[in-house]
């Protein structure tokens, strides 16, 4: 047993419900020892201290990158796993066609047997933590136990972890238990498995991401969606970001793009020169919890602390504020290895070096044919770094939403931008997107598969049932959010990216803005209404040219046939349980069309 780690830890918790589910866990897994996290200062570099001495991490250039670590998953353990996902419910129904679902009861005695007796010899860390600013209505609590440093470390980062957790939840017995074992990281005994209707999460086999940091997807996710339903508010995979005008108008807006699709570049981008004096802050990049407020407009907190953000593509000019926030205290995960001890990956702005080590530990030259950094590689930075970190983010009340924006990755078919008629057509529009698969999960890269909302891979409940509770907000709202939809990723016939991207997406963002105040023009289409060469702002983009725009913005009447063919397929899937609105949506598209 590690003498690092002999003098931190709280005093086991008082409250009983707290105590008596840890005790059951210990009982369970049988660690050596169980230290309960407090989330101070020693604790944290008694725990770094640790994970350097056990071989988890690395300790990078401290004169560099102060407080930095490096780290290595299992070459099979590199991305969520949506195979092994489960959503186990008493009734099938309330999984819904699109989640995996497996009978609660011999599914958690599988789990308990793999979990039984696999901490001998190993610490259980019992990690408090709060989603969201302390004070907010809108917080929740959950405690995630866990056989892993790494697991420690990073949910210190993305989550309020420890005293102020504790502090939240008193002796209330109404906070997600989350059970997280190693075990030997076999993929065939790897499985996330979701309770909702105990609000509970057990997750085996898998120390990666959103398999391990039972905070992110399958609590802020799966369960919270779960929640929100019945408590009438909403869980999204979106960023949540606010603009600021030259005259210090704010408008705050979020988005939901699918995983590795620039949700976090949104977030935290910075306006083009054009843009004089205009601030995009951010308060959340992958999440927002999201509630009526007594004004009558949607409130939206960011319910994490820390990005786990995308590494390959993030450099100066693509994510400037991504590079400043990883600069210190932040944990690398599967990048490139430099002799000097700092770190690199594709798309990084210094050159490839002449050697380092890949993300596999092995000796990696320009030269090499396997990519240096996974392409799921990740940084885990706290948000406090952020040199654009909204004062909001810690605002107990949330921010209020002008506009929901949607979006996907595909190369041809959807226009840069358009906006929805109204709120029903705004969740038919999020209802069928469609985006192209990406290394954020296992499996093929690069198909177009449908990704309502962003939410395939997390909704914890029947998809159907999810658009009618979409679809039922409106009526809880005075002043709804509208809607919109965005395609950064359309290509031209070589394959090259129509749209140059990052900072520049503030134009759109500005168009958006100013349809939301009633202040910009637009055009009527089937699609929706979209801005007119005039309505846009273009100035200081010599390559976007009114016929570029119009590529930009072209709708193909053959590829929306295909395109309404595709999202058929999934309104067949959920038929049973999908709600009439969104099936005259589709009738009206067609009959536009
Ligand atoms: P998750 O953390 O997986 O939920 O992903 P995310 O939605 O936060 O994605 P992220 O912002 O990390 O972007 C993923 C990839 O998309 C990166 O490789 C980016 O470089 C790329 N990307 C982001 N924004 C743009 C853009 O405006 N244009 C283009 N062409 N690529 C972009
Ligand atoms: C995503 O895949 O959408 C992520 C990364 O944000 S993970 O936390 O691994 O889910
Ligand atoms: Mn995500």
């Amino acid at each position: 047993m590690s003498q690092t780690l002999s003098s931190i830890g709280l005093q086991p918790a008082t409250n009983p419900h707290l105590l008596s589910w840890v005790q059951e866990c210990a009982a369970l897994t049988q660690p050596e020892r169980i230290i309960w996290c407090d989330g101070s200062q020693e604790e944290c570099e008694a725990l770094y201290a640790a994970a350097v001495e056990q071989g988890v991490l690395i300790r990078l250039n401290q004169e560099k990158l102060p407080g930095c670590y490096y780290h290595r998953s299992h070459p099979s353990d590199v991305a969520r796993v949506e195979q092994c996902t489960y959503i186990c419910t008493s009734a099938e129904v309330d999984a819904g066609p699109t989640n995996n679902w497996a009978d609660p009861g011999p599914m958690r005695e599988k789990l308990l047997g793999l979990a039984r007796g696999s901490m001998r010899g190993r610490i259980l860390y019992v990690v408090p933590y709060l989603m969201g600013p302390p004070g907010s209505p809108l917080s929740r609590v959950g405690v995630e136990i866990t056989d892993s440093l790494y697991v420690v470390l990073n949910m210190r980062i993305m989550a309020r972890m420890g005293r102020v957790a504790l502090e939240a939840l008193g002796d209330s017995n109404d906070f997600n238990r989350g059970l997280h074992c190693l075990l030997n990281l076999d993929p065939a005994n790897r499985f996330i498995c979701h309770f909702p209707e105990r609000n509970e999460v057990i997750s085996v086999g898998s120390g990666y991401g959103g398999n391990a940091l039972l905070g992110k997807k399958c609590f802020a996710l799966r369960i919270a969606s779960w929640l929100g339903r019945q408590e009438g508010w909403m869980a999204e995979h979106m960023l949540i970001l606010g603009v600021e005008s030259p005259d210090g108008e704010k408008t705050f807006v979020a988005a939901a793009f699918p995983s590795q699709c620039g949700k976090t570049n949104f977030a935290m981008m910075v306006p083009p020169a054009r843009f004089a004096g205009w601030k995009v802050w951010t308060v959340g990049d992958d999440i927002a919890w999201m509630k009526p407020g007594p004004d009558g407009r949607l409130h939206a907190i960011n319910p994490e602390a820390g990005y786990f953000g995308v590494a390959p593509g993030t450099n100066a000019r693509t994510n400037p504020n991504a590079m400043r926030s990883i600069q210190r205290d932040t944990i690398f995960t599967n990048v490139a290895l430099k002799p000097d001890g700092t770190v690199w990956w594709e798309g990084h702005d210094d050159p490839p070096p002449a050697e380092c080590l890949d993300w596999k530990g092995q000796p990696w030259t320009p030269g090499s044919k396997e990519k240096a950094a996974h392409p799921n590689s990740r940084f885990t930075a706290p948000m406090r770094n952020n040199p654009m970190l909204a004062p909001e983010a810690e605002d107990p009340r949330g921010v209020p939403i002008d506009a929901l924006i949607f979006g996907g990755r595909r190369p041809n078919t959807v226009p840069l931008v358009f906006q929805a008629f109204h709120w029903s057509h705004g969740v038919f529009l999020g209802a069928t997107m469609g985006s192209e698969t990406t290394a954020a999960a296992a499996g093929a890269v690069g198909q177009v598969r449908r990704d309502p909302m962003a939410m395939l891979p997390f909704c914890g409940y029947n998809m159907g049932r999810y658009f009618r509770h979409w679809l039922d907000m409106r009526k809880r709202m005075k002043y709804p959010p509208r809607i919109f939809h965005v395609n950064w990723f359309r290509r031209d016939g070589n394959g090259t990216f129509l749209w140059p991207g990052y900072g520049e997406n503030m134009r759109v963002l500005r168009w958006i803005i100013d349809r939301c105040r009633g202040r910009a023009g637009a055009c009527e289409t089937a699609l929706g209404w979209v801005p007119r060469w005039e309505d846009f702002d273009t100035a200081g983009l010599p390559d976007l040219t009114p016929a570029r725009f119009e590529e930009l913005q072209a709708m193909n009447p053959d590829e929306w046939r295909r395109e309404i063919l595709q999202q058929d397929e999934l309104f067949m899937n959920i038929y049973q349980f999908l709600p009439k609105e969104l099936i005259f949506q589709r009738e009206l598209l067609v009959a536009r069309l």
